[in-house]
């Protein structure tokens, strides 16, 4: 046994803090330390989730989480992206420290420290199962199993600690949940306390949901979103972006209206993916989407009726594929409680990002926009914590890591750019919460064509500023205009507001070490801080 960990100053559940000998007779026994769950899911946003939006889809199991604890109603990410976001949880610190700006050009450097590492040095078993998508293999975890890049819907490859691939037959989000039921109940070592990573591929891209799944919510129809039509006025990144559900979403890849004449360039791509099923889960397949494509075809709808068809197909694949998380989540729950582990174990449900559902006319995320900046987070707290309900703090995913240390009981190093939100999940208010949060964005020019921008997010401004090849800042009123179609740059009752939140954005950016990126095109505001 690693005695680190006996060094360390324990919270137990959270609340007493006892301070442990060197003796290896007083390491507490698992039974008393405070496990952690992790789910995560990919472009889960809360749109989707009924314990935050009732408007579209039932998730009952989810709802467990956040009718037993806590739901913060305030969660953001740092960067909407999949691997720059799991990079800033592992680590706690923004793209710029941790160096993984992009999926693109990347490789997560795994010699940094990273909160697994550290639990791992002070006694936990820590084990990461799914999507990783860093690149490199996962570091600090006694076991990992892990999907290569996005991973496959339908029998899915895993490459193993051995450094072998082996395929797994059936569909993702079944398999991710027995190997994660798997390694509790079999693998790890009962003797110590745990911290489980359970990294869902779902609900990426392109939404192919489980066989069983497949017949779900095709009597339910969608409203269009208000702004589903939007024409970005004021906005020249978003009038540019390659993310708009009626002109970049593809109807054989994303919407699987596959026919022999028909080709697009992602066409090829599905091939693959369906050419993954066995033949039940093939005949099971087309037995539903066949007579969907021959009734498309046949139809022909163009113009708004194809926009607005290709958006209900959208809504339903979606919830079909998300179907089989909430169930499986429902599973670790029911593990969980049958095993009596509730009381001494933190669940965390979060995603690595939002997600469009239509709003301003789009899927996927990368903008600093409500919808994917925005990160569910919900938690079911260990013993002897009584909050309950709604934490309305700003908190981002760099938070994570400092909290689950703060929980395991292990020091937070100073250089993590986190908060720890255990005072949060206590029920205190600290009067220092941070007011505003830093947001940097970088994988252009890529997929979706979403340009680099930074900014920062107060709990009732945002303040954008889109760089590279442009140069234009956008100014939201949260209140006023939820769904920030109203850019209020330049205009002279903000130029105030305009002011002082350049000042907090400087001061994150010099907090976090940002500085390449110092708000340097308004020399005044250097000149102020000596630079
Ligand atoms: C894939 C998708 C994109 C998506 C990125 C990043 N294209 O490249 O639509 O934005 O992943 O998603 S696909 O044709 O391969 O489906 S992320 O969540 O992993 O960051
Ligand atoms: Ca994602």
């Amino acid at each position: 046994m690693n005695t680190n960990y006996l060094k360390q100053s324990y919270i137990l559940s959270g609340i007493s803090t006892l301070v442990l000998s060197s003796c290896q007779c007083n390491a507490p026994k698992a039974n008393d330390a405070l496990n952690i769950v992790y789910i995560m899911t990919d472009d889960h946003t809360a749109q989707m989730m009924s314990c935050y939006d009732s408007r579209y889809v039932e998730t009952p199991n989810l709802d467990r989480i956040a009718n037993d604890g806590v739901r913060f109603t305030n969660s953001f990410v740092a960067n909407s992206i999949s691997g720059p976001s799991r990079a800033c949880m592992l680590t706690g610190k923004h793209s710029c420290e941790n160096k993984f700006y992009d999926n693109t050009t990347c490789v997560f450097n795994g010699e940094q420290q990273t909160y697994p590492k550290l639990l791992q040095n002070a006694g936990y078993q820590t084990a990461v199962v799914g999507k990783w998508h860093l690149e490199s293999l996962p570091t600090g975890f006694d076991y990992w199993e892990v999907v290569p890049g996005q991973g496959d819907y339908y029998n899915p490859d895993f490459i193993t600690q051995n450094g072998t691939v082996v395929q797994k037959e059936g569909y993702i989000t079944n398999i991710v949940t027995d190997m994660a039921i798997d390694w509790m109940e079999n693998d790890r070592d009962k003797d110590k306390p745990f911290c489980l990573l359970i990294h869902h591929k779902a609900i990426h891209r392109n939404w192919m949901a489980d066989t069983c799944n497949l017949a779900l919510y095709e009597d339910k129809t969608f409203p269009l979103p208000d702004n589903f039509f939007d024409n970005y006025d004021g906005r020249i990144a978003a009038a540019s972006q390659e993310m708009s559900i009626a002109k970049d979403m593809d109807l054989i890849y994303d919407l699987k209206m596959l026919q022999p004449d028909k080709n697009s360039h992602l066409t090829p791509t599905y091939k693959k993916m369906i050419g993954r099923m066995n033949e039940e889960q093939r005949a099971a397949w087309d037995a539903f989407y066949n007579p969907i494509i021959e009734d498309f075809y046949s139809t022909k709808p163009s113009g708004k009726e194809l926009a607005n068809w290709k958006y209900q197909r959208y809504m339903r694949d979606y919830m079909k594929t998300l179907k089989s998380l909430d169930d499986n989540v429902g599973r670790v729950l029911d593990y969980l409680e049958e095993k009596g582990m509730l009381e001494n174990t933190l669940v965390v449900y979060t995603s690595d990002q939002g997600f469009y559902m239509g709003e301003h006319g789009w899927f996927d995320k990368r903008f600093m926009y409500e919808e994917s900046m925005r990160t569910p987070l919900i938690m079911r707290l260990p013993k002897k914590f009584d909050r309950k309900g709604d934490i309305t703090e700003l908190v981002q995913n760099i938070d994570y890591a400092p909290t689950f240390l703060e929980l395991a009981g292990v020091e937070v190093p100073s250089d993590i750019h986190g908060q720890s939100m255990v005072p949060l999940l206590k029920g205190e208010k600290p009067k220092d919460w941070r007011k505003g949060l830093y947001y940097h964005f970088y994988e252009y020019p890529a997929e979706h064509m979403v340009k680099r921008h930074f900014g920062i997010r107060t709990h009732d401004y945002k303040l954008i500023h889109f760089y590279d090849d442009v140069d234009v800042w956008e100014l939201y009123d949260l209140h006023n205009d939820p769904t920030e179609m109203n850019n209020v740059y330049g205009a002279p009752e903000h130029e105030q507001l305009t002011d002082s939140l350049k000042r907090e954005l400087l001061k994150l950016q010099r907090q976090y070490n940002d500085s390449v990126h110092l708000v340097r095109t308004e020399p005044k505001y250097l000149k102020e801080i000596g630079l």
